[in-house]
């Protein structure tokens, strides 16, 4: 646990005390090192897509959660935006159906990714855990979750520049969902940053804020972690008593 911290930070200090906690993103996570240098095999690009894809469909929950959880109105009015983003408007099918265009683009079909028969229990309980944090916690300290994505452009920036050389059997009309994050992360961040330095002012509550972050960073890391057992190492759960995929499908 972080020592008793009695004096506030000033509002640039805290932006930056946030920040910082981007040497934890997981852009630094070896699974995610090995796909940008194209050391990743298909099979780890496939898992990665098709266990991603959860985490996708729980973030437009995650947000509406928040929304839920929020009594003003002109805050609900620029978040609904992240939901729009993912589910699709009008005639724009949004980032999850462009997430199913990434997974056909790696040889993934629809239903496969759909139906979640590849999701890992570790993939699993983490997004889980986001969602049910979302839901609970008060929406200042959701909203504060979402700030990994300070971090999120120059990780879509990485895919888009390094894939295409190392990963040429990737059709490349998979890449647009990695294109509009680019600028609707930034987006995001205005937005969820303004919210969390306005909020988050005492020395103790600046401290809750940079633990939540660590949670959101615990989450993203773990994920990976997950993946690297079951597609790195072929040690998928219970890969020592059954060769099958024998985990709950979610509940
Ligand atoms: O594609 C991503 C996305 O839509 C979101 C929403 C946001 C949130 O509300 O927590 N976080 C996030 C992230 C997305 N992509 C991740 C990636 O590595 O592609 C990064 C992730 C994030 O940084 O939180």
């Amino acid at each position: 646990m972080n020592a008793a911290v009695t004096t506030a930070m000033g509002r640039a200090d805290f932006e930056q005390a946030l920040r910082r906690k981007g040497h934890y993103y997981h852009i630094h996570h070896p699974y995610h090192r090995d796909m940008y240098s194209g050391k990743c095999t298909p099979e780890e690009i496939r898992g990665w897509v098709a266990n991603r894809y959860y985490y996708q469909v729980n973030i437009p929950r995650k947000d509406a959660a928040i929304m839920a959880n929020c009594p003003d109105a002109s805050v609900r009015r620029l978040w609904l935006q992240r939901i729009l983003d993912h589910d699709g408007h009008d005639d724009n099918k949004g980032g999850i159906e462009a997430w199913l265009n990434l997974a056909e683009a790696v040889g993934l079909s629809r239903e496969e990714v759909i139906d979640q028969r590849h999701v890992l229990p570790g993939v699993r309980f983490a997004v889980d855990a986001y969602l049910h944090f979302a839901r609970r916690a008060t929406w200042q300290e959701a909203a504060c979750s979402s700030l990994t994505e300070l971090f999120a452009p120059e990780i879509h920036q990485s895919r888009l520049e390094s894939w295409p050389n190392h990963y040429p059997w990737i059709k490349t009309e998979g890449y647009s969902y990695f294109r509009k994050r680019l600028s609707e992360a930034r987006r995001d961040v205005e937005h969820g940053l303004t919210i969390t330095l306005d909020h988050f002012t005492t020395a103790n509550q600046q401290a809750r804020a940079l633990e939540i972050l660590q949670f959101k960073l615990d989450i993203l890391w773990t994920m990976l972690d997950a993946l690297t057992m079951a597609y790195r190492h072929r040690t998928p759960p219970y890969h020592s008593v059954t060769d099958q995929s024998v985990w709950h499908r979610g509940l």
